[in-house]
Parts: structure tokens; C-alpha cells; sequence
């Protein structure tokens, strides 16, 4: 018995001495110089040591990952990835009958030598490709970064098959702000499942964890609600220009919310409140408290409408609203709007704010509304979104409140480029793409700590876009810029580097075919 274990550990032994010095006998070929630090990454990582080598991707790779559902996901998205963007095919977790020569091993590890949830270490040598991370959501940032390094054309001199040459080297990783977000408006113009979704997986691939979506306003009301079914079938019938709106089921918001949480993404979904409630009012004329007979609205103006703050309908309204939302959104927040509402008094805004926040709280989300609401008396934990007032800002920070920052300067993506921009607004500013980047919300607010900033959120207001090109042309490339702002910090952010690295990033927007705006600022690298 003790003889035929030994006997067996040695032929093992021995066969594993062959398969290596089969390997050895593969690897003999002569790699040109890489440089892992002049790649394509954006937003760039934390720190990168290359070695100068390459790790050569081919027909004998396969992905390990841990034995962990999570872990298992990302390496699947890792392969499906691959194969679209150089058509070759990476088995997950199955050994296949040539065994794997080269190894891209996806690792659960709490040894990191970042604390961070989102960090990631990455070992790229000539063999193999390491990832560890302590979560699933480190993991899937960490082949974000990965994919942005793989070629896209092949090396077919250095063997007979094809060998997409990745850069070897160390990345260790982890973000700047725990929140990264962008925002689309889908009520002034609705927007498809498929658009969405489109956005949702870009974002992503440029390290984004929130896509916040604008589901109400005046124009239209875009989210069923089983309790209140007028919403949708009169209140999503208008958006801007007076086409024709549209909704989404709670089928599809769920389908939005799956596809997010695929990428490690949340939504946020925002019904805004106590202003910008004209549609709600057209299907439900007892919510509405401006003293006016409700009727449709196609226009672009702000500041008109109100819900009446005094009556208990409004409030079972919210109620059930906020709970059905609530009840098909993973993550923790509600965003309840709270901006512009012009037309209600600042004692009954703020009555409204405060009753409408414990609502939220009652359904188990933080509450996250606009920098008016930072005047009410909710509890700390509210995020204050600033996109104008910096008092407003300031009075939420003393309050022991947390910010989103979304200055409308810097932030709004529907701000156009120039005054030659096909699309967009200018009241805050015009932004081109280096206005977008060169600035540090770090500091942007007098007085405001880097502790009081949850992240940057770049909002997309549509009222002057009404479909996916549009949205396109506004939010790329400068949204780009906004994801390195979020993830690299201060000292490694630098204009003269990102716009060389954004140049890079053509051949993959062309692949995804997004009608990004081709800024003269960029050198764009087409091929
Ligand atoms: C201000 S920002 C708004 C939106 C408009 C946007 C247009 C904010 C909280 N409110 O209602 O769509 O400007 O840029």
C-alpha cells in the first residue's frame, strides 16, 4: 500500500519535471521590449512596476479562478471579453487536452498589500498573469485593467500560432473615491433597455460602480408602479419635443439592475421630488400643489411644479413609490431629488425633505438627494449630491454629511464642448475635454475634506440629446476623464500623460462603436 503511494507520487513527480521542461522548451523564444507603464490604462492604476518582458496570450492559456461563485463570474467575463475583442477562445476552470502552458489565475486572497474592498495586485510575468483581490469587485476592476492591456493585433512571427504579447510586470491598485458615479436623465428623453445598458458596460470597463438614473421629472415619468398605474400609463406618455416617452417595467429596471450588478455596478434610482413633479401631477391631479390645473409638458423649463406638502395622499404616495422601487434596488441608496423646486415654500420644502427622508430610511436606503436639501433636518447619514451651491455644500459638510460632487462646471456632461457643440447647454460653463479633467475635487470646495467626499458623479441631462449617438457625442470622451478623477489619485493625475492615454482609447470606443466627440485637444490614434 505504502509502496504503490510512493510509487504513484513518484511518477507524478516525474511527469510534472516533463510538462515543465516541455514548457521551459516552449518558452525559449525571444520576447521584444515591453513597457507595461506606456499602455493604454485609464484610469491609471496606483503603481506599476514593468519588467520589460511579455506574457504571451494564446491558444494555450486558460483562467483559473478561485472556487468561489463570485470569483468563477469574473472569469468568465474576462473570457467572454477576449473573445470578442480578439476571437480567441479562454476555457474557465475546465483543463482542456493539451493542458494549459499559460495560466491567467483569478485569486481570492486576503493577503493584499491594500486594504482597500476594490483593490487588486496584478503579477504579469512570461508565464502567467496573477490577479488577487479580497472581493469579487477587486477581482472584476482588476481585469478591467487587464483587458485594456491585452493587443488588439496578434505577434504571428514569434511561434506558428498567434500570441497577442501582453506587458509583464506589477500593478498594485485600489481607488481614489469609494464612489464613482455618472447619472443619465431618462425623463426629459427616454432611453431603451439596450441604450442603457450600452453606457452601463462602458462605464464599467473604465472602473465605475454607480450609474444613477434620473427616472422623473416634468416630461415624464419612466418606472412602473403596480400601486399607481396611471404613472406610467399617462405620465410616460410626453418626454421633450413631444415624441412620444416611454417607460420602464419592473422587469426592466431589474433586467438594468442585473446587468449593473454583473460589472459590480449599482443604480441608483432617483425619483425627484417635491419640484419637477409635473407628470406625476398630469396622472394623479390630487398630488399636485401648485395651485394649476395640471397639464402635459414638453417644454425645457425648470422650477414650475410642486407636490402640496401638506396633504397625506403625497406622502402614501412616496411611500409606495419608494418602497416598490426600493424593492427590486440591491444597492443602498434612493435618491430623492430635492432640487430646483422653486415654487414651494422653503418651510414645506423642508418639512417634505425630512418626512420624505425617514420614508427612505424606512425602506432601508440612505436617502441622496440634491445640495438644496442640506437645509432640512435629515440624519447624517444623507448624501448631499453638490452640483451648484458651494454654501449648500458647506452647511451639508458641517452637519456631518457626506457629498457626491457633481459641479455643474466641471461635471455636467450635458454642458456642450464649445460654442460649436452640435448638442448641450451652456448656462454653467462650456467644457471641453481638458476643463472636464484638469481640476481636483479634492480641493474644489473651500474647506471640504477629502473624507467628507463619497466621489465624483457626472450627471447627463437630456433635454437637448434623444438617442444613443447623442448621448454619446456629450459623454465621450470627457466622462473618461471623470472615471480617471475618481480612481487615480491627485499625484498620479496629469494632463500631458491622460491625453496621450485617452488618444489611446479610439481603437476601443470605434470597437464598441460609440460616436464619441472627436476633441482636436486629443491626438486621437486611429488606425
Ligand atoms: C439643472 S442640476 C437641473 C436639471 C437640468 C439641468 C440642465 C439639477 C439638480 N437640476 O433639472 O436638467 O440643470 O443642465
Amino acid at each position: 500500500m505504502r509502496n504503490s503511494i510512493l510509487f504513484r507520487t513518484l511518477i507524478a513527480l516525474i511527469s510534472i519535471t516533463i510538462i515543465i521542461a516541455c514548457q521551459e522548451k516552449k518558452k525559449i523564444i525571444n520576447f521584444p521590449k515591453t513597457d507595461l507603464t506606456s499602455e493604454n490604462l485609464v484610469p491609471l492604476p496606483l503603481k506599476i512596476t514593468p519588467t520589460n518582458s511579455a506574457f504571451g496570450l494564446d491558444k494555450n492559456t486558460a483562467i483559473f479562478t478561485s472556487n468561489d461563485a463570485d470569483f468563477e463570474k469574473v472569469g468568465t467575463f474576462l473570457a467572454n471579453k477576449i473573445k470578442t475583442k480578439i476571437d480567441l477562445d479562454v476555457p474557465v476552470n475546465t483543463l482542456t487536452e493539451n493542458v494549459a502552458s499559460k495560466v491567467i489565475y483569478i485569486n481570492k486572497t486576503e493577503n493584499l498589500e491594500l486594504d482597500n474592498i476594490e483593490a487588486y495586485q496584478m503579477y504579469i510575468s512570461q508565464d502567467s498573469v496573477i490577479i488577487n483581490a479580497k472581493t469579487a469587485a477587486g477581482a472584476f476592476r482588476g481585469i478591467q485593467t487587464l483587458r485594456q492591456i491585452i493587443p488588439e493585433e496578434s505577434n504571428d512571427t514569434l511561434t506558428e500560432h498567434k500570441m497577442w504579447l501582453i506587458p509583464t510586470g506589477k500593478i498594485i491598485d485600489q481607488p481614489n473615491f469609494e464612489y464613482r458615479g455618472a447619472m443619465l436623465d431618462v425623463a426629459r428623453h427616454f432611453f431603451s433597455v439596450d441604450d442603457v445598458k450600452k453606457y452601463i458596460d462602458i462605464l464599467a470597463y473604465y472602473k465605475f460602480n454607480a450609474l444613477h438614473l434620473h427616472l422623473t421629472d416634468d416630461q415624464g415619468w419612466r418606472i412602473e408602479i403596480k400601486s399607481w398605474p396611471k404613472l406610467t400609463e399617462i405620465g410616460a406618455s410626453t418626454e421633450v419635443g413631444g415624441g412620444s416617452g416611454g417607460f420602464y417595467t419592473q422587469e426592466d429596471y431589474k433586467d438594468i439592475v442585473d446587468y449593473a450588478a454583473e460589472r459590480h455596478m449599482i443604480i441608483i434610482p432617483e425619483v425627484d421630488m417635491p419640484g419637477h413633479t409635473n407628470a406625476a401631477s398630469v396622472a394623479y391631479p390630487q398630488l399636485n400643489g401648485n395651485g394649476k390645473t395640471p397639464k402635459v409638458y414638453t417644454g425645457t423649463h425648470v422650477g414650475f411644479s410642486t407636490f402640496d406638502t401638506n396633504k397625506d395622499i403625497v406622502y402614501a404616495f412616496v411611500d409606495d413609490v419608494v418602497r416598490e422601487i426600493s424593492a427590486i434596488t440591491p444597492g443602498p441608496y434612493f435618491h430623492l431629488g430635492g432640487d430646483e423646486s422653486h415654487v414651494t415654500k422653503k418651510k414645506d420644502f423642508n418639512y417634505f425633505i425630512e418626512r420624505v427622508s425617514k420614508i427612505v430610511e424606512g425602506h432601508g436606503k440612505i436617502p441622496i438627494g440634491w445640495d438644496e436639501i442640506a437645509h432640512a433636518d435629515v440624519s447624517k447619514s444623507t448624501v448631499v449630491q453638490f452640483w451648484s451651491n458651494e454654501k449648500n455644500a458647506a452647511i451639508a459638510v458641517e452637519k456631518g454629511m457626506k457629498l457626491i460632487l457633481s459641479p455643474a462646471k466641471r461635471t455636467y456632461l450635458d454642458m456642450q464642448y464649445d460654442t460649436l457643440s452640435k448638442y448641450g447647454l451652456h448656462w454653467a460653463a462650456y467644457i471641453p475635454v481638458d476643463s472636464a479633467y484638469v481640476w481636483t475635487p479634492e480641493t474644489y470646495v473651500e474647506g471640504l475634506a477629502k473624507e467628507n467626499i463619497l466621489g465624483i458623479e457626472a450627471p447627463l441631462w437630456s433635454e437637448t440629446i434623444s438617442n444613443i449617438e447623442e448621448l454619446e457625442y456629450l459623454a465621450f470622451p470627457r466622462v473618461i476623464g471623470h472615471a480617471e478623477l475618481n480612481w487615480t489619485i491627485k499625484e498620479n493625475r496629469n494632463w500631458d500623460s491622460y491625453k496621450v492615454r485617452l488618444a489611446n482609447q479610439a481603437s476601443y470606443l470605434d470597437r464598441m462603436n460609440v460616436k464619441y466627440y472627436p476633441s482636436k485637444l486629443i491626438d486621437w490614434k486611429k488606425k
